[in-house]
């Protein structure tokens, strides 16, 4: 029977009833170094059956300096992938940001603005604008927000959008998505000032991401976090093997672009799609945006690869206090034991989603008053 052999990378439904019982949980995660040493340069090591990591070098950059007060990095008992932790590095970013936001204030006087519009009261959608709302105040940028009834028209959002367009203390807008089904959500995102534009979802933006030779003013937060862990894990992009799987407008295609942007070779993986998985093996990078829990098994990887996991499904977990728990779109354990770094969900491209927004709004609010 199914159930001889449910895991937690079972199906979302069937994770359910197993999960807590077989899982190790995260507070069983295990220290290994002593000393400080996140994040480091991560190798590839596509034919090794011993997944342990090579070259341990020290990434030092300023952003690294406040790396002192970092945790030590984790690896699960079990396994021993690196453990890509956006929670952290979205916290040092936010520091950074802090920093700049400190300098631009007592050398000319302004701090960046961001506007948030929502539209219904999603509970996903509410919880992520509360999240970003708290993440501007933690690092001085300040936040208008304008909360909408689900039947609110579509001109009233438009209406909106052209009072924080005209506002010269707003320097990002932002539209949290989804919108209700009976808004035209192209006309909604062509309506955004391509300079305020910090989601980077206006069509101009993206077609200057897909040319050559062309830069857009805003890079879309998901993808834009999900590299920036890269490069803050020293993981070397250029000449790799790159699957995306997913190709929406806000996460996949311009998670795709912008991996050929830095010179890997991209392969973008869809619903149409046959043998997913024999692809997704030839990958030394794997950023997975689907939004179907666990769906990447351990055996889609190739050993070594390093696994970007940007779903965010809820599956039932009656012994968690919301009735719920947030997995992936990889099954975390048995890609655990493959790969050579891995992000968590929670935990990993979630937060630097929202990283990635202040950077956008503080480079937007630099750009308009020509600050260095
Ligand atoms: P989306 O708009 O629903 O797109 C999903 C993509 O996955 C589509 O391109 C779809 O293919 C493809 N797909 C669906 N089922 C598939 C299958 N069985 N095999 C291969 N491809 C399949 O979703 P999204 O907005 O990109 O979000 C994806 C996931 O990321 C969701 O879990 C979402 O919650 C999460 N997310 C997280 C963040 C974050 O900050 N961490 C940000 C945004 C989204 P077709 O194009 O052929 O339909
Ligand atoms: N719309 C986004 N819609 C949904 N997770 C996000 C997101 C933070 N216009 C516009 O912010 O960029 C957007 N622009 N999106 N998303 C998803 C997408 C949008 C998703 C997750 C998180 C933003 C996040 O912080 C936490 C984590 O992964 O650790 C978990 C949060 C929880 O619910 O516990």
């Amino acid at each position: 029977m199914a159930s001889a052999i449910f895991t937690d990378c079972s199906s979302a439904t069937k994770a359910v009833a197993m999960t807590s019982a077989r899982l190790p949980p995260l507070s069983k995660l295990k220290d290994q170094q002593g000393a400080v040493i996140s994040p480091r340069s991560i190798s590839f090591r596509p034919n090794s059956r011993s997944y342990s990591l090579l070259n341990t070098v020290l990434y030092t950059t300023r952003a690294m300096a406040s790396s002192a007060s970092l945790s030590p990095v984790v690896m699960a008992e079990d396994s021993s992938a690196k453990i890509i932790d956006g929670k952290l590095t979205a916290k040092q970013i936010r520091d950074e940001i802090a920093i700049e936001i400190s300098r631009m204030k007592e050398s000319i006087g302004v701090v960046p603005g961001l506007a948030v519009i929502l539209v219904g009261d999603r509970k996903d959608s509410a919880t992520y604008v509360r999240n970003k709302k708290k993440a501007c105040e933690t690092v001085g940028i300040k936040s208008f927000e304008v909360s909408l009834p689900e039947d609110c028209s579509e001109q009233e959002v438009l209406t909106y959008i052209s009072k924080f367009n005209d506002d010269p203390s707003v320097n990002g807008i932002l539209v949290q998505l989804p919108l209700p089904s009976h808004m035209n959500e192209q006309n909604i995102l062509n309506a955004v000032c391509i300079e305020k534009d910090v989601d980077g979802f206006h069509p101009l933006n993206i077609g200057r991401l897909a040319m050559r030779g062309r830069d857009p003013l805003f890079v879309p937060c998901t993808p834009k976090g999900c590299i920036e862990l890269l490069h803050r894990y020293g993981v070397e992009i250029r000449g790799k093997r790159a699957v995306v799987i997913g190709r929406s407008n806000i996460v996949g295609m311009p998670a795709a672009m912008l991996l050929q942007r830095e010179d890997a070779t991209v392969t973008i993986i869809h619903s149409r799609t046959k043998n997913a998985e024999e692809i997704t093996r030839q990958a030394d990078i794997v950023i997975a945006a689907v939004g179907q829990a666990n769906m990447v098994k351990g055996s889609w990887l190739k050993p070594g690869a390093v696994v970007i996991d940007v779903g965010i499904n809820p599956v039932e977990d009656s012994s968690s206090p919301r009735g719920y728990r947030l997995v992936g779109d990889v099954c975390y354990e048995e890609a655990c034991r493959v790969a050579s770094a891995i992000t968590p969900v929670p935990g990993g491209v979630g937060p630097m989603t929202i990283a990635m927004l202040l950077s956008n709004t503080l480079d937007s609010a630099k750009r308009v008053h020509n600050f260095k």
